[in-house]
């Protein structure tokens, strides 16, 4: 769910890749990943089996800096494409501001893509939302493969709307930022009409992010492409895609969200000395107000070495003292004054009870404990003395 902050001008959205098991949702955001630059995105979360499909969800947050004189964060969500796993899309789902639906090109796909879209309609419509007024754009996927379907055909099956459509080969890059960017517009825009975002101000120019290209238009899509290191029309080739290297190392963390900033935009790397060459930041440490930073890491810890217990007894801890920045309250107010999901807060208790835990539950967990950062940052808590 978006969350603006009117102080900072900055607004907060959530856009998940949605698609069948298998279609390239994992792969579109690992290249994101690596396309987007570092100062401008955290470490990406995958939750994956053996086999590297995707369990619970992949997680990406970026930050995109003052699109018509607003920055805009983006988390970035895929789900688990396998039918069994509808529980969790529907978790994901939750507060989505947008969909890239990323289809498989190819024919024997087809069943899946339209079961797939068929299932996204049905979830928000459970939550209240018409996918015909619902920002969405298209990834034709799999464009490399020789008998991908012709286009025409993919957009008569499952595009009737006639929304923006990419052709997209996840694998190389080509096409994902141009659908990223699509579906960027679509949101902010929705959310203008909402008047949930604020319309630029007139008399103040937009100014350039940090590294920008000098001269550079203050677009959304010039933003995007300034972010992505290239020109606003051209696509990844893949030749210069597969050079990138994903780099390792700690991300800058989160930036108080009430303190206006004139120039630059970009959240300092304050990653603490002591953990210099050890393990990068994980999303939820690279989300948590710096008052919560040890019990992120602790949970993030934990997750990584197995422990799925004691992961998810730091998140409960953290998500308690995070939410009584929120003021003194029973938990239930805390969450609902935060506008964070008290149904989840009472699972992850009741997870806490549990004597043996699996690792999706602890991927849930986790999840929460973004959701409760999210909120904090959005409503400018804790306050910075
Ligand atoms: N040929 C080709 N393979 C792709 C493309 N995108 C993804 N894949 C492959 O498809 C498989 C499933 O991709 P993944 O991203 O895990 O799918 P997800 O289940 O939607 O997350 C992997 O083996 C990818 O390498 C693409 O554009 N072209
Ligand atoms: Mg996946």
């Amino acid at each position: 769910m978006s969350s603006v902050n009117l102080v900072a001008r900055e607004v907060a959205v959530k856009i998940v890749f949605y698609g069948p098991g298998l279609s390239g949702k994992t792969t579109t955001l690992r290249k994101v990943y690596e396309t987007v630059r570092p100062a401008h995105r955290g470490e990406m979360m995958s939750i994956a089996t053996e086999g590297d499909r995707t369990l619970f969800f992949d997680f990406l947050p970026v930050k995109v800096e003052r699109v018509n004189d607003c920055t805009v964060r983006l988390a970035l969500y895929t789900v688990p494409g396998q039918v069994f796993y509808n529980a969790t899309r529907k978790l994901v789902l939750q507060g989505a501001d947008g969909v890239v639906f990323v289809a498989d090109s190819q024919p024997e796909m087809m069943d899946a893509n339209r079961e797939s879209l068929a299932n996204l309609e049905e979830n928000l419509l459970e939550q209240g939302v018409r996918l015909e007024r619902f920002p969405l754009v298209f990834q034709w996927n799999k464009r490399d493969i020789p008998k991908a379907l012709p286009v025409t055909e993919l957009r008569t099956a499952l595009n009737p709307r006639n929304v923006p459509d990419f052709e997209t080969e996840a694998l190389s890059g080509r096409g994902v930022m141009d659908a990223l960017k699509a579906i960027t517009r679509l949101v902010i825009q929705d959310l203008r009409a909402k008047r949930i975002v604020p319309p630029p101000r007139a008399a103040t120019p937009a100014m350039p992010s940090l590294g920008a290209a000098k001269g550079a238009g203050s677009g959304l899509e010039a933003q995007l492409s300034q972010l992505a290191g290239k020109a606003p029309t051209a696509t990844a080739p893949a030749s210069a895609s597969a050079g990138l290297q994903r780099p390792a190392g700690p991300i800058s963390r989160s930036m108080p969200a009430v303190v206006p900033q004139p120039q630059v935009q970009v959240a300092p790397p304050i990653a603490p000395p002591a953990l210099t060459g050890q393990r990068p930041l994980g999303p939820a440490s690279a989300l948590a107000p710096s008052e919560l930073f040890d019990h992120a890491r602790a949970a993030e810890g934990a997750f990584a070495a197995g422990d799925y217990g004691t992961c998810i007894q730091a998140c409960l801890d953290a998500t308690r003292r995070g939410l009584a920045f929120a003021g003194e309250a029973p938990l239930g107010a805390q969450a609902h004054l935060l506008h964070v999901d008290g149904g989840d807060v009472l699972k992850l208790q009741s997870l806490a009870a549990r004597s043996s835990n699996r690792v999706d539950d602890a991927a849930f967990a986790l999840y929460v404990l973004m959701q409760i950062f999210t909120r904090l940052h959005a409503a400018g808590l804790p306050t910075t003395e």
